[in-house]
């Protein structure tokens, strides 16, 4: 591949680097960006680690991610080289300056992604960007060690949902036998990201189960998260998480919707499906994106009415099917 053989030659060349993924940031997300730049930093690389939002508190014990800037205003570098790890569109950065758009190499596993970088190392195939990292990594003679090790290892465990997705290949089995040889703790990265859920996530899935709407066909449900629960519960957007896959286990249910409404004007909505729906391409109807099982948009307007159209393009899906 092409991408590969310029991100080794600009790796010998370059010496400043700033290194970004998407808001909302996930497991797959923050593991990219610290493995990445652990990376960096055994190259005695001048470095950044970027992302546009908050990091989840669950992902703190791995090894840089309390360094990891949240506000642009405070990168303190010009560099020469912006990385883009897991992030299918640009606008995802959170990135205003365009200092930061010069140079931008793009390695991501999206099958939405549409190319932003001056050079793009996309793999849809891949389970997560982690899995391509850890091939980069191995074909750039760039040595893994521990910190990067357990940060890929984050990044594949999570998007691949604990290797129970449908991504999940024996490539990702490979790599996380290759990773633990390097001395992962298993049990402690699955306890740190999965078994310290915080009261307020717990009281926040509470009342979307709640809220919970299975269709007459039985082939697709969804719930809300409104402004007044995010109140009550005191949840953060991090206690959102997971949720929805609640919504998709059920029995029979094929997709999963969770409505979040974000402001009284803007609602934000998260797909999962099991088998057959592709809610990329329905993510990708409401400008949002993903992939083929997990996807999600941004859609203006009010929750109801947000719900109604989407629950609408939802419905005419399983009758196009014969559903
Ligand atoms: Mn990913």
């Amino acid at each position: 591949m092409r991408g590969k053989k310029s991100l080794k030659h600009i790796l010998n060349i370059k010496n400043s680097y700033l290194v970004v993924s998407h808001d909302s940031p996930d497991g797959d997300a923050i593991g990219s960006v610290l493995a990445f730049g652990k990376a960096l930093e055994n190259l005695n690389k001048e470095y950044r680690v970027y992302i546009g939002d908050n990091i989840p508190d669950k992902y703190i014990f791995l090894h840089g991610a309390d360094k990891i800037i949240t506000s642009e205003d405070n990168i303190d570098i010009i560099p020469q080289v912006t990385l883009a790890l897991d992030c299918g569109d640009l606008n995802r950065l959170k990135l205003e300056n365009e200092i930061y758009l010069n140079f931008i190499i793009n390695i991501d596993h999206h099958v939405s992604n549409n190319y932003f970088g001056h050079i793009n190392i996309v793999d849809p195939k891949a389970c997560a960007t982690g899995e391509i990292l850890y091939n980069l990594f191995k074909n750039l003679d760039i040595k893994i060690d521990i910190d990067m090790a357990s940060a890929l290892y984050t990044a594949i465990l999570t998007d691949t949902g604990c290797f129970r997705f449908s991504n999940t290949t024996p490539n990702s089995h490979i790599i996380a036998s290759e990773l633990i040889k390097k001395g992962v703790s298993v049990q402690k990265i699955t306890r740190e990201i999965y078994e310290k859920r915080s009261i307020e996530n717990l009281k926040i899935l509470g009342k979307a189960l709640d809220n919970l709407q299975v269709s007459d066909n039985g082939k697709y449900a969804w719930s809300f998260i409104t402004r007044e629960m995010i109140r009550e519960t005191n949840a953060k957007e991090s206690d959102l998480e997971g949720i929805i896959n609640y919504i998709r286990e059920i029995n029979g249910v094929e997709v999963g919707i969770l409505f979040n409404e974000t402001s009284n004007s803007s609602v934000k909505v998260g797909f999962r499906s099991n088998e057959f729906v592709d809610v990329s391409e329905l993510a990708n109807y409401f400008s949002g994106g993903g992939h083929k099982r997990a996807a999600g948009c941004k859609i203006s307007g009010r929750l109801d009415d947000v719900a109604d159209l989407v629950i609408k393009k939802i419905e005419n899906i399983f009758k196009s099917k014969g559903d």
